[in-house]
């Protein structure tokens, strides 16, 4: 049924071998992360985020991580979506908020201060009634101030209704919680939405970032996003950022904030640490 769906209003499609193959697959995907995350098996990593002007850090994306049992890493693509459809990304999410703040509280202990935490929340938790009690919820057990936090959200939040989110927002926002807008310009964007999305940043995804290396059609479409961005009263940050040339060139597009492997890559809570402390000694 979830096939037909997929392809589209009134469709069908037959049962294959195939698709049943399918099925089990992601069933036994499914099985194993509940299993791993009931042990506690999945963990956050970290990776920083710049302020060009200043050199300094400004804050840290949390980013979930999945290794089995036999050592492999399953990347967050293949296992977020499942988690998705059967709801686990609710139970998943709470321990994140918590799991990731804790973290911060951690960092500012020993010396990595004044960051933010932004964490990426799907859809699903979003429209899930008392997601903001959850997030209230974790700032209070991990005593963070709600400009601790910083949530990741995509557009495809206003796929069920825009009203509903845009309220939600409201409310996070007045708490003091900030709103960045994820994958911005990926999937089926409608300016619309980012027109009426109560956010503070928006994320310059890093498929157009690296097509600044490329050619002048990707540049003039990372242009549009961040002048869009700017026009619209938000912090524009630029994702993916692997080397000094890209630097270069989302500063002269006007991003002021970065993020990628020429920084930091996505480090355990440890290596995020020792990395801190080396970054702020060459900064002197
Ligand atoms: O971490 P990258 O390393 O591979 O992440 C790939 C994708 O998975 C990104 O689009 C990211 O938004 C998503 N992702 C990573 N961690 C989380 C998470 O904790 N929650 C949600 N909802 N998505 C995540
Ligand atoms: O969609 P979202 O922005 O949440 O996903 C962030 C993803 O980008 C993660 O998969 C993270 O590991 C990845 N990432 C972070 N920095 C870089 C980078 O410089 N280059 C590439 N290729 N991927 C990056
Ligand atoms: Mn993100």
């Amino acid at each position: 049924m979830s096939e037909a769906k997929t392809a589209g209003l009134g469709q069908t499609v037959l049962f294959s071998q195939e698709l049943g193959s399918a099925v089990r697959e992601r069933a036994h995907l499914l099985r194993d992360l509940r299993l791993s995350f009931e042990q506690q098996q999945l963990f956050l990593t970290y990776q920083p985020q710049i302020e060009l002007s200043s050199g300094r850090i400004i804050g840290v994306e949390a980013l979930m991580r999945w290794r089995r049992e036999d050592g492999a890493l399953v990347p967050p693509e293949s296992f977020i979506p499942i988690a998705e459809q059967s709801g686990l990304i609710v139970d998943m999410g709470r321990w994140l908020l918590q799991t990731a703040l804790q973290a911060l509280q951690r960092f500012r202990v020993v010396g990595c201060t004044d960051l933010r935490m932004a964490v990426n929340i799907s859809p699903v938790q979003l429209r899930q009634p008392g997601f903001i009690e959850s997030v209230s919820e974790a700032l209070h057990l991990t005593r963070s101030r709600p400009a601790d936090l910083e949530l990741e959200i995509t557009e495809s939040v206003a796929v069920g209704g825009l009203e509903p989110v845009i309220a939600l927002l409201k409310r996070l926002r007045a708490m003091g919680v900030t709103v960045a807008i994820d994958d911005f310009g990926t999937g089926y964007s409608s300016l619309a939405y980012l027109d009426k999305l109560p956010a503070d940043r928006l994320k310059l995804d890093r498929s157009f970032v690296r097509a600044l290396e490329r050619d002048d059609n990707g540049t003039r479409i990372a242009r549009m996003i961040v002048v869009l961005g700017r026009e619209l009263g938000l912090q524009v940050i630029a994702e993916g950022v692997e080397n000094q040339k890209l630097e270069e060139l989302v500063m002269a597009l006007g991003c002021n904030e970065t993020q990628g492997y020429h920084y930091g890559h996505p480090m355990q809570e440890s290596e995020f640490i020792a990395w801190h402390a080396r970054y702020k000694g060459k900064q002197g």
